[in-house]
């Protein structure tokens, strides 16, 4: 049969674990056939996207071109970007919603990966948040830009306290009553 396509759109600080969990996700769902594509800033900022920094203007049209392409894919598009603005994500949901010209609109699945600015810091994998302390990075999310935490995501990870793999488990068993696995 053929595959349905579905947007699972992961939101969450930068070192909250989005790409690692959409990257054990994007495995998984590739190991049982099924085609997964998964894209973050850390690819699409240093090519579709390279022309973008970090002001709200720019972020605004860096969701914006993320949700365009995925809004009709017939696989599953795994995105993870910060996407810190609701507004955004808001739009990135109605562009699939309404999913150009068929009458099943694509499924678009908020997966919040939720952490304090706090623990985040505390990991700090890449010391960014040490120079946006340190004012070396400007508008850096959390710290000197804004996060607009979601209030009804489909999926709400608590990345302290929960493993990747267990994270899989849930999203994969919200795929499967969702009838998309
Ligand atoms: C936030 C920044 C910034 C600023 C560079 N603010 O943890 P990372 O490094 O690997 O992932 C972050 C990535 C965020 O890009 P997104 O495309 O996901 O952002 S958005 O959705 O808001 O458009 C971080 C790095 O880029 N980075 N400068 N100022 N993150």
């Amino acid at each position: 049969r053929k595959q349905q396509g579905a947007t699972i759109w992961f939101t969450g600080l930068s070192a909250s674990g989005k790409s690692t969990i959409a990257t054990a996700l994007e495995q998984h769902l590739l190991q049982q056939g099924l085609a997964a594509y998964r894209l973050d800033g850390d690819n699409v900022r240093f090519g579709l996207n390279k022309d973008l920094g970090f002001d709200e203007k720019s972020r605004n049209e860096n969701i914006r071109r993320i949700a365009e392409l995925f809004a009709d894919s017939s696989c599953l598009a795994l995105t993870s970007f910060i996407s810190p603005y609701k507004a955004d994500r808001q739009t990135a949901r109605e562009l699939h919603e309404q999913a150009n010209n068929t009458d099943t609109p694509l499924p678009f699945i908020e997966v919040y990966v939720d952490i304090s600015v706090e623990e985040a810091e505390k990991r700090d994998p890449k010391g960014l948040y040490k120079k946006a302390r340190a004012g070396v990075i400007k508008d850096f999310t959390g710290i000197s830009a804004p996060y607009e935490a979601p209030e009804k995501p489909e999926i709400h990870i608590d990345s302290a306290n929960t493993s990747v793999e267990e994270a899989v488990v849930i999203i994969t068993k919200y795929l499967e009553e969702r009838g998309l696995l």
